[in-house]
C-alpha cells in the first residue's frame, strides 16, 4: 500500500463497506478510533501511520473521509454499506435539480423501479452534471438523470448532504427522474 490512491481504497472499504474484515469497530456515526485502525490494519497487512492517514484524509479527490480535530478517529464522510453505521442525517433542502449518473444498461430497470439504494444505504445524487457523469462512467456507458428533487422535498422526501457535497436520498420513485 504505498500510492494514496491504495490506501484510500483500502479505508473505503473498512470504514464504509467492511470494518469486520479487519475486526474494526464502527460507531453509529462512523467513527473508529485512527490507533485501532492502524494496529487492526498492520495485523492484516497493511502498514499505516498517523501521518499517513492524516495527508490521504488531506489530499483525497473526493474527501472521502474526515478525522475529528483531535485526529484520534476518522470516518468515511458517506457511501456506507456497512450495518455498524446509521448516521443521524440532518435534513437539508435541495436545490431544484440534481444529478444521478448512471450506465446505459441499468435504464430499463430504473424506469420500472425507480432509483434504488443497493447495498449502500442511500441513493447518491451530484449537483452537477460533470461529477454525474464520472459517476456513472465507473459503470459502463454513461448517461445522467435528472431528478426533480423540489418535488421531491415538496412531497416530504428527506435530503441530506455530506461535508463532501453528495446528495443522498433514500430512492427516488420513477416519476421524479427525467429520462431524456
Ligand atoms: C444503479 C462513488 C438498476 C445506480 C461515486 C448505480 C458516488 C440501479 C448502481 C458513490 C437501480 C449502484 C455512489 C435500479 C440504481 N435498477 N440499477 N432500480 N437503481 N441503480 O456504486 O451512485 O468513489 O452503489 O444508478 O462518486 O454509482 O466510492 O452507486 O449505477 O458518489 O467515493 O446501481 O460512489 O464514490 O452503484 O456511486 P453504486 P453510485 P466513491
Amino acid at each position: 500500500m504505498k500510492s494514496h490512491a491504495d490506501i484510500s481504497k483500502f479505508l473505503s472499504y473498512v470504514l464504509r463497506h467492511q470494518p469486520e474484515s479487519i475486526g474494526l469497530q464502527l460507531d453509529t456515526e462512523g467513527w473508529a478510533s485512527v490507533d485501532e485502525l492502524i494496529t487492526r490494519a498492520a495485523k492484516a497487512g497493511k502498514h499505516l501511520t498517523p501521518g499517513l492517514i492524516e495527508a490521504v484524509v488531506q489530499d483525497n479527490d473526493k474527501k472521502r473521509f474526515a478525522l475529528t480535530a483531535d485526529k484520534l478517529h476518522i470516518r468515511a464522510v458517506q457511501g456506507h454499506s456497512t450495518k455498524q453505521v446509521a448516521i443521524q442525517w440532518e435534513e437539508k433542502t435541495p436545490p431544484g435539480t440534481l444529478y444521478h449518473g448512471t450506465a446505459t444498461r441499468f435504464l430499463e430497470s430504473i424506469r420500472q423501479q425507480g432509483l434504488v439504494a443497493g447495498s449502500r444505504h442511500y441513493v447518491h445524487l451530484s449537483g452537477d452534471e460533470a461529477t454525474a457523469v464520472a459517476v456513472g462512467v465507473r459503470h459502463g456507458k454513461p448517461v445522467v438523470l435528472k431528478i426533480n428533487a423540489s418535488d421531491m422535498h415538496q412531497q416530504g422526501y428527506a435530503f441530506h448532504q455530506a461535508d463532501n457535497g453528495v446528495w443522498l436520498t433514500r430512492a427516488v420513485p420513477a416519476e421524479f427522474i427525467a429520462f431524456e
